[in-house]
């Protein structure tokens, strides 16, 4: 059997399409779930063009919501042409029925729960309209993913990595726990080294000489030449702390340089800390969300503390790792005023990188039901719930206030003057890392 998997894309701006040349892992995950006598092709919209007559017996569509529309498309030029198509992922998850007016099948949750079963079911003639994973899949059943499926040509050079899924927590805005479940599952370390194995060999990375000379110029740069980049997908690399110590000794082994989400009360641990900066991190990927409290509350995220944020930031800085920071903007307590406080502690707290989102209530989320009820929801055109479109009704806030206060806190933490003071001058964290990806935003917020 021929089965093409398609990863779709909306009508993108260049400068756009450059931010996200991260590459992903839910189709190669879908191919290593695919019996090995189908031959699986990926095809990334973003940067590859879908050929609608390939000869192919089933297509697999994933989407996220913004590009749920655009997979609906694509769906039916595939159907006009017979052949049968499968869409997975989030939205079609939470979704279904919207989904299967456009497609054959959809697989609800993750696909090596259900993936399998379809693919019989379809050489049988039997394809069903909906697979429903039945609980969630155990660690040591995720098969890697096929990473050679992908174009690798086609992203930034760093490999993608999964070793948990779920996330213990519940914040409102969030589909996370919803969809992968409140209960924390780890990958057996034995096969996350395999992976490891495969993706960068075992270290290290250069000879002795070599490396000193070139991390004469910066300490960063044998590590870029030699492309021994990671980053760790997973919602919380912390959750299960004695899982996160085993794995931090496994990737300190494999001499690279990675970065992950975690919250900011990682900040109150020193020996993780420690074992982090030893083991290669140099960023933590941080969702700060509102620096009012009452914000956080609102959004189930009250175990963040906006008063413990500086001080937080400064002791992940003492340890030489930078911080990405995430805000969300046009929360209940936000008024005008919220886009200058944003501003301002991102300045003040030299934070490496850092971006302002629009408050999105994206559909299965909790925010969206309570949002419905209050009749906030503006519209359903599921391509403007991207995160920087208005798509509920602010209370303190006009549309256009949101949407320009947003664009102003990127601007202004992207300019150049704040690009200097935030990466260049001390405490000067890992500025070839921090400085490509801060002038790309640069370029895309010159245009705006
Ligand atoms: C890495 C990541 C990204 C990367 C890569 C995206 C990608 N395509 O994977 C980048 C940076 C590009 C990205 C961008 C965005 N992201 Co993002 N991202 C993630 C993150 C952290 C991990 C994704 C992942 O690989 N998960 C692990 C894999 C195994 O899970 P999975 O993708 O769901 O795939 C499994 C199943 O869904 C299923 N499946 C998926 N597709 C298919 C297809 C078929 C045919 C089948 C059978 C099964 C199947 O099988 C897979 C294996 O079990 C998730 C959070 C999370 N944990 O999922 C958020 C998440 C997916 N992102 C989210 C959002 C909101 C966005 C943005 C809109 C944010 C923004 N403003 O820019 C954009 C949208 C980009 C777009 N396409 O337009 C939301 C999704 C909300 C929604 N309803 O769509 C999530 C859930 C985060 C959250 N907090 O809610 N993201
Ligand atoms: S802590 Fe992060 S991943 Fe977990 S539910 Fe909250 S926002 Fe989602």
């Amino acid at each position: 059997m021929k089965i093409l998997l398609i990863s779709p894309e909306r009508e993108r701006k260049k400068e756009e399409a450059f931010l996200f040349r991260l590459g992903f892992l839910n189709l190669p995950y879908v191919a290593a779930a695919t019996p090995s006598d189908c031959e699986v092709r990926i095809v990334d919209e973003a940067y590859e063009r879908i050929n609608f007559d390939e000869k192919v017996d089933l297509v697999g569509i994933t989407a996220q919501t913004p590009v749920a529309p655009r997979a609906y498309q694509i769906a039916e030029e595939f159907r006009r042409r017979g052949v049968p198509v499968v869409m997975g992922g989030v939205h079609a998850s939470v979704l279904p029925e919207e989904a299967l007016a456009h497609v054959d099948a959809v697989v609800i949750g993750e696909a090596e729960a259900t993936w399998p079963r379809l693919l019989e079911d379809l050489r049988q003639g039997r394809l069903q309209r909906i697979y429903r994973a039945n609980g969630w899949v155990e660690g040591e059943t995720i098969i890697p993913p096929r990473r050679e499926l992908l174009n690798h040509r086609l992203y930034f050079p760093l490999k993608l990595l999964e070793t948990t899924r779920g996330c213990p927590h519940q914040c409102d805005f969030c589909q996370v726990s919803r969809f992968f479940g409140n209960r924390y599952r780890t990958r057996p370390l034995p096969q996350i080294a395999r992976e490891l194995d495969a993706m960068f060999g075992p270290g290290p990375v250069m000879p002795p000489w070599a490396r000193q000379l070139l991390s004469a110029i910066s300490k960063d740069l044998p590590y870029f030449l030699k492309r021994r980049l990671l980053y760790i997908i997973d919602n919380n690399v912390v959750a299960n702390k004695q899982f996160t110590i085993e794995l931090l000794s496994l990737v300190k082994g494999y001499d690279l340089l990675w970065w992950g989400h975690a919250p900011v009360s990682i900040a109150t641990d020193d020996r993780l800390l420690k074992l982090f900066a030893a083991s290669g991190c140099i960023a933590v990927n941080i969702g700060f969300e509102s620096l009012s409290p009452s914000n956080l509350k609102r959004i189930k995220k009250g175990f963040n503390k906006p008063a413990r944020y500086s001080e937080a930031i400064k002791k992940i800085h003492g340890y030489g790792m930078g911080i990405m920071g995430t805000f969300i903007v046009g929360l209940d307590d936000d008024d005008p005023g919220v886009f200058q406080r944003t501003i301002d502690f991102i300045l003040e707290n030299q934070l490496d990188w850092a971006l302002a989102f629009i408050m999105t209530p994206y559909p299965g989320t909790e925010s969206f039901e309570r949002l419905d009820k209050e009749g906030r929801i503006l519209h359903r055109d599921w391509e403007r719930y991207d995160s920087l479109n208005v798509v509920y009704q602010p209370l303190l806030l006009s549309a256009e206030e949101l949407v320009g206060g947003m664009r102003r806190i990127w601007k202004e933490v992207f300019s150049v003057r704040s690009i200097f003071r935030r990466i260049f001058m001390a405490p000067r964290i890992h500025p070839l890392f921090y400085l490509p990806m801060n002038w790309g935003f640069h370029r895309l917020t010159k245009n705006w």
